[in-house]
């Protein structure tokens, strides 16, 4: 049975999650003020730059918080960032108690917060919850730490492993329950990035496409600059943040950066783009995620210089066969069954008829 405390930290995480897709590059965090048995106020952190969730909770409580218990999903923050710091606020309105789901890793507080109020002589209670609550912030804690954004990698396939059919038909792999998973996805991470021949072949656009969804930042490996200039990302590049990363500087980039792209020169690495310094690179620029969609030579280069993160396998319950169907992931591939790259924390998820299968690496 869960005890009450763990009741008040999941209605924190509730409320936490409504800020998925606007806080980054901060974390989601949800707080709950709770005075003799009684919920007295309730608040999130809305968006980067806005108030913090302590001080939304303590601006929306209905009675006087002096003596309650504030539960929150990360630990108050104790520094001036863009808005003031958290254990003001708390020591002000005399909270009585202080329930905390995970420690900030952000090295500015990372239990200083915490410190400063049981040095005020509030009760801090750590580690409620800790296991959502971290999970929640996956991003933050990674980005805040390593500076380079947190990438996952996602594909659609059917049970035999073929992303399309040998003719090259992918609409669609996966049902609507899926794809529309995967358009909520992209609301949520910052970047999303695709290697020159998906564009070449598929001509997406990679927008997200649910009602009051962001789009992310649109990034093509593309050592040679050869992204043709009349398809879809570049046409819509004057409105949606479009990156094109390349190793060399010729007209063709110029051209596409006329045409409204940004253009990232990065180092070379056995003549592609080398992942893991356009990684920092986009990092420097505040890209604190990216959603890594293929196709299945940068899915596997991308594994091999070890730059991702998680791994999101949209399964379909059907069969396609062809041996020249094409599979999630190229590159050489690794020799041996004892190679292979095993996966952690593994959750399967039903959708509509089809399966998404996590894990992080
Ligand atoms: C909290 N409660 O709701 C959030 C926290 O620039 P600022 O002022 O928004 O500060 C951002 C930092 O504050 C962020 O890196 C993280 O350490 C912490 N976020 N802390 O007490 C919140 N969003
Ligand atoms: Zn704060």
């Amino acid at each position: 049975m869960q005890n009450q405390t763990e009741t008040y930290m999941r209605r924190a995480l509730e409320l936490a999650k409504r800020g998925a897709g606007h806080v980054s590059p901060n974390p989601m965090v949800g707080c709950v003020i709770v005075k003799d048995g009684r919920i007295i106020g309730e608040g999130w952190h809305e968006y980067c730059g806005g108030l913090h969730a302590e001080r939304n909770a303590l601006k929306n409580c209905t009675e006087d918080p002096a003596g309650a218990d504030l539960y929150v999903t990360l630990e108050p923050c104790c520094h001036w960032g863009r808005t003031p710091p958290c254990t003001d606020a708390i020591l002000e309105k005399r909270i009585g108690r202080v329930f905390v789901g995970c420690l900030d890793a952000n090295p500015l507080v990372a239990g200083k917060g915490a410190q400063i109020l049981r040095d005020a002589g509030i009760p801090v209670e750590t580690g409620i919850c800790e296991d959502e609550c971290r999970r929640l912030n996956e991003v933050f804690f990674h980005y805040i730490t390593n500076k380079t954004p947190y990438v996952v990698l996602k594909y659609a396939m059917t049970l035999d492993g073929k992303i399309a059919a040998y003719t090259g038909d992918s609409r669609w792999v996966t049902g609507e329950a899926a794809r529309r998973h995967v358009h909520e996805t992209r609301a949520q991470l910052s970047g999303i990035m695709v290697g020159v021949g998906t564009v070449l072949t598929d001509d997406p656009l990679l927008t997200c496409r649910i009602e009051g969804g962001r789009n992310p930042y649109r990034i093509i490996c593309d050592s040679h600059a050869r992204t043709p200039l009349d398809c879809q990302l570049i046409r819509t590049a004057h409105e949606i943040d479009t990156v094109i990363a390349v190793t060399e500087w010729n007209e063709r980039a110029a051209a596409l950066k006329k045409a409204g792209a940004h253009l990232v020169l990065c180092q070379a690495k056995n003549d592609k783009v080398d992942l893991t310094d356009l990684m920092h690179q986009l990092g420097a620029h505040g890209l604190d995620s990216i959603l890594l969609e293929g196709g299945a030579e940068l899915a596997f280069a991308a594994l091999e210089a070890g730059i991702v993160h998680k791994v999101q396998a949209y399964i379909a319950p059907k069969l396609i066969g062809g041996a020249a169907a094409k599979t999630p992931l190229g590159g050489t591939g690794f020799a041996k069954m004892a190679d292979a790259m095993p996966l952690k924390n593994v959750t399967v998820t039903p959708l509509g008829e089809d399966f998404l299968i996590e894990g992080v690496l």
